[in-house]
């Protein structure tokens, strides 16, 4: 009997569900891998069932797994704490392993803090995961496996990287069929996927390019397309969501996605996340062809100084026009603007929130807190400036101060995050628009307009 291998998705300790239960792709291509090498895996997805931890208890005490791996983010890392004790107090005997952007760079620390934490795998995870469990299953020595840094008495093991996999079309696609797709379809019917891996940019905010690399890896044409027409047929699927940090990097390769999405006749509407600097008027008129429906991306910030101390490497000229296209095209724009980056003064966070009304007159942004995660250079310049006022992981969600700079107090950040809503519904030209776009339209922004009306802020403009 083979070993029995459990993946972890922890609930939320506070603030629950901001988004629909999404099952994360990396347990879904983690348990694949090891599906497909004949391991038996289950996963236990705590937001998607509303496990609480007692309930988890529950399910651990029937299940017995002789390993368990859980996934966090930094935002979910605390509560992945919980569910490692959870799992070494049930059963004593458990391998326990921690992955995912948060461990990946915390992970001595995390060793540190949770005692019933055994090993930590960084970065890109299958082949790693899949090398500990057949070391395991042989019973051999794990000490050395590349990809993992673990505990050995009072001292660290970090292990050599292991390289990124090159041919992303050897990976089976994510193991859906361990969800209960029906309930989370229920709540949103929506699947996701993702077809690159890695980003050819740099900015200095950002974990994922940390995770996943420079080097911006495809997945094949075909491979994508198979996916695409596998969930179709199979569930039914219309709606995508393609997870891709810059969806459209190549743009050769969207246009053949395209026309293949075309070819195989596939009625299907998706979404995308992209750079501004990746995009034309006519790829975007082939997406859209293809069913493309969204874009977001990240606008950032209006002023181009705070751009260039990002390095996110675009124009404020280059979000104008692409979103212009995206508007003139139908397509939704969803500009994510990050309020409160080092530098940022109450004058450029305004400027970017005028900014993002002026490309997005229609669609509110997506407002990000600036937030500090470990592994990126924004991180390590708070910490070395001492700028860090609050180290609560549970925090750590983009929509909450964590950090001051001399320029920009918590409470201006706040108040800045708070006016970019008011400002948005309190525009009489979005609620005339909106009217004429029909009643319940209207109606929507009317009740908003009235209610951020009423809500105090205080920015000493
Ligand atoms: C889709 C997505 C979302 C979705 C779904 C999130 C989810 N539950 O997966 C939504 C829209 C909900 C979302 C929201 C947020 N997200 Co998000 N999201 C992503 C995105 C773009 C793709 C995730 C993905 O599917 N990756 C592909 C899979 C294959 O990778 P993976 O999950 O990391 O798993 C691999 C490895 O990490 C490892 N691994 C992971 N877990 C484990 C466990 C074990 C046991 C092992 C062995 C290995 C292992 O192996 C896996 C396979 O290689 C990533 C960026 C990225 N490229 O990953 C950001 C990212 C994860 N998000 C991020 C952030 C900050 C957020 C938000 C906090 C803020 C925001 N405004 O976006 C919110 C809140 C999330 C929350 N949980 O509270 C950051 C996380 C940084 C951090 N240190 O926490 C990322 C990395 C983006 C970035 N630019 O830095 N997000
Ligand atoms: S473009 Fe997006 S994925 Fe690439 S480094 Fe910048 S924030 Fe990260």
């Amino acid at each position: 009997m083979g070993l029995n291998v459990t993946l972890v998705n922890p609930p939320y300790r506070t603030r629950p569900h901001q988004h629909p239960p999404f099952p994360p792709l990396g347990i879904g291509y983690l348990a694949a891998v090891l599906e497909k090498n004949n391991f038996k895996v289950e996963v236990i997805d705590c937001q998607a069932s509303r496990y609480t931890y007692e309930d988890y208890q529950r399910e651990i005490t029937k299940r017995k797994p002789d390993i368990v791996g859980v996934t966090a983010p930094t935002r979910l890392y605390n509560s992945a704490k919980e569910i490692l004790k959870i799992s070494k107090e049930t059963h004593p005997d458990t391998v326990t392993l921690l992955g995912g952007a948060h461990a990946t760079f915390w992970n001595e620390k995390a060793l540190q803090e949770c005692p019933q934490l055994d090993v930590v795998v960084r970065k890109e995870g299958e082949y790693t995961l899949l090398e500990l469990v057949q070391r395991l299953e042989a019973g051999r020595d794990i000490n050395d496996v590349a990809g993992t840094t673990q505990r050995k008495n009072d001292n660290f093991i970090f292990n050599v990287d292991r390289p990124y996999i090159e041919n992303l079309d050897e990976l089976p696609f994510p193991a859906r069929h361990l969800w209960d797709l029906e309930t989370i379809r229920k709540q949103e019917d929506m699947f996701y996927l993702i077809t690159t891996r890695g980003c050819t940019a740099w900015c200095n905010f950002c974990a994922a390019v940390r995770m996943f690399g420079r080097k911006y890896r495809m997945r094949s044409i075909q491979n994508v397309v198979d996916e695409l027409e596998f969930l179709y047929k199979t569930y039914n699927a219309e709606n995508f969501t393609f997870c891709d940090d810059a969806f459209t990097v190549d743009m050769k390769r969207t246009e053949e996605l395209c026309e293949e999405i075309k070819k195989r006749d596939l009625k299907i509407k998706w979404n995308m996340g992209t750079r501004v600097d990746r995009v034309s008027r006519e790829l975007l008129t082939k997406m859209k062809d293809a069913g493309c429906v969204s874009m977001w991306c990240g606008l950032e910030s209006g002023t181009q100084e705070v751009l260039n101390d990002m390095h996110k490497g675009i124009s404020t000229d280059q979000t104008r026009k692409a979103l212009k296209w995206v508007r003139e095209l139908n397509l939704k724009p969803t500009p994510n603007v990050l309020l409160g980056y080092p530098g940022e003064t109450i004058e450029s966070a305004l400027k970017s929130i005028k900014f993002a009304e002026e490309v997005s007159p229609d669609e509110i942004a997506y407002y990000n807190i600036a937030t500090p995660y470990p592994g990126t250079p924004m991180y390590e310049e708070v910490m070395k400036n001492g700028w860090i006022r609050n180290t609560n992981f549970d925090d750590y969600d983009a929509t909450q101060p964590i950090f001051e700079t001399p320029q920009l107090s918590m409470q201006d950040l706040q108040a800045l995050y708070d006016y970019a809503f008011k400002s948005f519904y309190t525009r009489p030209g979005y609620v005339l628009r909106m009217w004429r776009k029909g009643f319940n339209t209207g109606y929507a922004a009317t009740k908003k307009y009235f209610y951020f009306k009423r809500q105090k802020t205080t920015i000493k403009k």
